[in-house]
């Protein structure tokens, strides 16, 4: 099935008449358990599940307009060109839903988070933009279908949909139609997150061709399916229990695990920066000394750091300029 008869079908069956603009917010997932690798590139459906929580303060707040001559990309107030990666890919992903070829589109996003930094903007962009088309076109769908169609956009949307701990099952139906994210059951308040910044450079080896890579040349990358679903068992035990300790070390593993098979790909990929081996060093030293912090890292330098809010103080004062995002 190709990426235009799975987005047929979801919206096929909807009924509504298009307003003259939409606009969704959808929020930034960190994956605790990790999304790495494809069985499908063009529906992005995974290999194996994965499990994230969102940040609700951060992410990207989307409008889509119709206009005429050609589609417009607009990140922060600035127009992006027309050939650019960004406009291109989102073009792309527009043409699903185009009634016409001579329909185009304006999409102004404001992301409150650094672009391609390893913060995974492409997952609150496409999730905000499948989420404002539904605005747009008023097809009102579930959250269900929503978190499908932001995952042709860019699989990790697909968690983008929703707030609190987000599972993405990876499914086994060639068409996709099992490959969903849905909520995990559970709050836990005082749960911090913290933006260890090392760099806000454009990573150089997008996570696309980076997952490609490994799946195709790592012979590590065949322990990982078995390593990601105990780690999920485990991620889950941990949020019905409240066990920091069990949810951090289990997060840690599961995003050095990831790590190893880039190192082992062929050519290597390495996203990791001296700074971010030194706030790693950092964190197991304070780990050591009793404070209860973990980390966890996605496709780039940057860390972002598991603690307690009643731990905030010492964090702060150990790590000066890091942002802090409640979950
Ligand atoms: C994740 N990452 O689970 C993992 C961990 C990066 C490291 O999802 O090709 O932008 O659009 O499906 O979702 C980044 O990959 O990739 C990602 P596509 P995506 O958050």
């Amino acid at each position: 099935m190709t990426e235009h008869e799975v987005a047929k079908l979801i919206i096929g069956a909807a009924k509504g008449s298009p307003k003259n603009s939409g606009q969704a917010f959808a929020p930034v997932n960190i994956a605790l358990c990790k999304y790495w690798g494809k069985r499908d590139e063009k529906l992005n459906l995974p290999v194996t599940s994965s499990l994230s929580v969102s940040l609700p303060e951060l992410g990207a707040t989307t409008k889509i307009s119709f206009r005429d001559g050609h589609d417009l990309l607009r990140l922060n107030g600035a127009d992006q060109p027309q050939d650019s990666a960004a406009s291109r890919r989102v073009s792309k992903y527009l043409d699903l839903f185009r009634p016409d070829k001579d329909t185009f589109f304006q999409v102004d996003s404001e992301s409150s988070i650094p672009i391609a930094a390893g913060l995974a903007s492409s997952a609150s962009g496409f999730a905000a933009l499948a989420l404002a088309l539904d605005d747009l076109y008023q097809w009102k769908l579930g959250l269900h279908d929503l978190s499908i169609l932001a995952r042709l956009g860019s699989g990790s949307a697909c968690r983008s949909v929703y707030t609190g701990f987000v599972i993405w099952h990876a499914g086994t139906r060639a068409d996709g139609m099992d490959s969903f994210a849905e909520p995990v059951d559970g709050e836990w308040p005082g749960l911090c997150m913290g933006l260890i910044m090392v760099s806000h450079h454009e990573k150089a080896v997008p996570s696309r061709t980076a997952m490609k890579r490994t799946v195709e040349t790592s012979a590590l990358y065949r322990a990982w399916p078995a390593k990601v679903e105990a780690d999920i068992k485990e991620t889950r035990r941990a949020i019905e229990e409240k066990d920091f300790d069990l949810l951090g070390r289990t997060a840690e593993s599961n995003a050095l695990a990831m790590h190893a098979t880039m190192l082992d790909s062929q050519p290597p990929v390495l996203y990791w920066m001296p700074e971010t081996v030194e706030t790693i060093k950092k964190i197991w030293h304070l780990r050591e000394k009793g404070l209860a912090v973990y980390f966890t890292m996605d496709a780039g330098p940057n860390i972002k750091a598991l603690f307690m809010q009643r731990d905030t103080a010492d964090m702060q004062r150990h790590f000066p300029g890091m942002e802090i995002a409640s979950i």
